[in-house]
């Protein structure tokens, strides 16, 4: 059987390697990118380049996005109004549930059938046995495309509502940068005294990985609103948390990533969870909306 054909809008670096992993899955791939050069590498691979959006749109059934941001999506799918009919619209660019919602309704509009997705990969990764997207929207054309996105790494399929894989691409990657915060402000802190970061990461990567495995205990008490713990209250925290904020300061480390968690800390205190765990401040980050 004949792989069915794509197009893919946008060869940025992770553009260019979905395209590329579409050609190599056997799928006829067309490409379209901004900056025509950048379809080169691609055309060499076996892809054919078109000069629009609207000529790539009009060469497939399955039409993968991955652009910069939601405003050069809308920007480059403004272009095309109702060529978008009867085809099925993957975006896998970085963006909000809200901004999904509204493509899709966009999308609906226009009778297309949208999927959004939230890639859990750098573009090295593609096609490898550790990538995978988060998608949702219509799931029909998920159905139907499955097997062809299948080339990208594995699929986890989140829900009808299109704004659900954004949701949990952007959750995770805020784990990832809370995590990013705190490495970059722990080596900073031991550059102070002249200690080799890399030497320092072979101490960072154990205890993160152990602190980490508390995430569990923590969703458990989350969902079931129980927090008292007889670990790690807040109170120790937060009697605890002036210490590395002057520490920062005496040794010439800028404190501004971890002021807000001195706020929240201190917040906890004033609304009387003392005793609680740490858990206890997912419920104080939410905020009406
Ligand atoms: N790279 C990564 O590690 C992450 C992994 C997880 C997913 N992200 C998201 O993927 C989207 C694309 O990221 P990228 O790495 O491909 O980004 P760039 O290499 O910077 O390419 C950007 C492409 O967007 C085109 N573009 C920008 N503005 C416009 C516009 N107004 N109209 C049309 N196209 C536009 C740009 O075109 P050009 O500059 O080459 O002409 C590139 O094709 C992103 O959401 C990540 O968050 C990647």
């Amino acid at each position: 059987m004949t792989a069915s054909p794509v197009s893919v809008l946008g060869l940025g670096m992770m553009g260019s390697a979905l395209a590329a992993a579409l050609l190599k899955a056997g799928h006829p791939v067309t490409v379209w990118n901004r900056s025509p050069a950048k379809t080169g590498p691609l055309v060499a691979q076996g892809a054919l380049p078109a000069a629009t959006p609207g000529d790539a749109v009009a060469a497939s059934p399955l039409v993968v996005v991955c652009l910069v941001t939601n405003d050069a999506v809308q920007e480059v799918l403004g272009t095309l109004g109702d060529a978008v009919a009867g085809r099925t619209l993957v975006n896998l660019t970085n963006g909000t549930p809200a901004q999904a919602r509204e493509l899709s309704a966009w999308a609906t509009g226009h009778r297309a059938r949208y999927v959004d997705g939230g890639i859990m990969a750098v573009p090295q990764m593609i096609a490898g046995p550790h990538a995978y997207v988060f998608y949702s929207g219509d799931d029909q054309a998920y159905a139907t495309h499955r097997a062809t996105l299948a080339a990208f790494g594995g699929t986890t399929w989140t829900g009808t509502d299109p704004g659900r894989a954004a949701l949990h691409d952007l959750a995770l990657l805020t784990g990832m940068y809370g995590m990013v915060m705190g490495v970059m402000q722990a080596f900073a802190l031991v550059r102070t005294e002249g200690i080799s970061a890399e030497q320092f990461s072979e101490l960072l990567v154990p205890w993160i990985g152990a602190m980490l495995g508390g995430a569990p205990e923590w969703g458990r008490a989350i969902d079931t609103g129980r927090h008292l713990t007889d670990v790690s209250s807040i109170a120790v925290n937060q009697a605890a948390f002036p210490n590395f904020l002057a520490a920062f300061r005496e040794q010439g480390v800028s404190p501004e990533l971890f002021e807000p968690f001195q706020a929240i800390l201190d917040r906890a205190i004033t609304e009387g969870h003392a005793a609680d765990g740490l858990s206890r401040l997912a419920g104080l980050l939410t905020v009406e909306r």
